[in-house]
């Protein structure tokens, strides 16, 4: 008999893909996968009890695997909301890591100096806050503007996860925040709508405006509508998997090269339609950083300088 799994999955859950292709795109050496996460495992890191969804497990040795399989040399994980404000299965993630990985925590106005210490010394650089309404509940904006303001001296960033339609009504506060921001998948804008009409002007504005604003260009496969598929024969270009993503973090890349980042997102929570393979995914990137150049400031230079500055050049 096998013991019953502690947590049921949320209905439909997908689960990532256990044997992703090899990507045929060599990644530069020293590359980091700048956003993933650690879920559980529930039965040794519990979800936390006002998660929004369960998900499968997914380890740091499931996650590191991947890394070595794709050809990253590190990571940045990234707390997801299921786990809450309990970082433990992010930070354990990062002290079993030898040092290559580094990560965002998500933590409440209670968190004492000791404690916020303690994450410095286990790879914590960042924290996040989720303004993404069917992930978190609210929290008021002079508790993440005091959270902001003690994470500052310790040199963190905070990452920024919103709607591309709610960017309008967060601007002063995102404006506001004292630290590097890191936005993620630019915005989560809609790729149906014109790559240099309204919305998304909005969003360049927001970067072109403040140039303490980065931007991680990932995630096609939660913004996509093409999905997955290339058009028939074709590998490149506008023809490749997630095309309509294309336009749109070209421009980023393009525009503000110093200020993006790259990540596979792995597990990949909340995916309905199809889960991508990790390979494709890393096939993406020369279609939207096209130069060897690009791809060095987007995969090695850029995430050095915000995780590891010590040993960036
Ligand atoms: C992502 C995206 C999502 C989820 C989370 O922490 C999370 O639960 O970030 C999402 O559902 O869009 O970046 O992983």
């Amino acid at each position: 008999m096998t013991a019953a799994a502690p947590f049921e999955k949320t209905p439909g859950w997908l689960d990532w893909t256990a044997n992703p292709s090899k990507p045929r795109f060599a990644l530069p050496a020293g590359s980091v996968d700048a956003h993933c996460h650690v879920f559980g495992p529930g039965a040794e890191f519990p979800f936390a009890p006002e998660r929004k969804y369960t998900p499968c497990d997914a380890s740091k040795a499931q996650l590191y695997a991947l890394r070595d399989h794709l050809g990253f040399a590190r990571n940045v994980v990234v707390q997801a909301t299921c786990h809450g404000a309990d970082n433990r299965a992010m930070v354990d993630a990062l002290v079993h890591s030898n040092g290559m990985a580094r990560g965002v925590a998500t933590v409440k106005r209670t968190i004492t100096d000791a404690e916020l210490q303690a994450l410095h010394a286990a790879g914590v650089r960042g924290v996040r806050f989720n303004f993404v309404k069917r992930l978190v509940d609210f929290t008021p904006r002079d508790e993440l503007m005091e959270i902001a303001s003690r994470i500052a001296p310790l040199g963190w960033h905070v990452v920024i996860y919103f709607e591309a339609v709610d960017l309008p009504e967060l601007w002063d506060f995102f404006t506001a925040l004292p630290t590097t921001v890191v936005v993620d998948h630019m915005g989560r804008p809609d790729v149906s709508l014109p790559v240099n009409g309204p919305q998304f002007e909005l969003f360049v504005k927001l970067m072109r405006e403040h140039a303490n604003v980065w931007s991680k260009v990932s995630c096609p496969e939660r913004l996509s509508i093409t999905g997955p598929k290339a058009l028939p024969g074709q590998t490149s270009g506008e023809q490749a998997a997630y095309r309509d993503v294309v336009p749109f973090a070209r421009r980023i890349v393009e525009t503000f090269p110093d200020r993006v980042l790259w990540g596979t997102d792995w597990p990949h929570p909340n995916l309905k339609d199809h889960m991508p393979d990790d390979g494709l995914l890393v096939d993406f990137i020369p279609h939207i950083a096209t130069t060897p150049e690009l791809q060095r400031k987007l995969l090695v230079a850029n995430p050095m300088r915000l995780y590891w500055p010590e040993e960036a050049l």
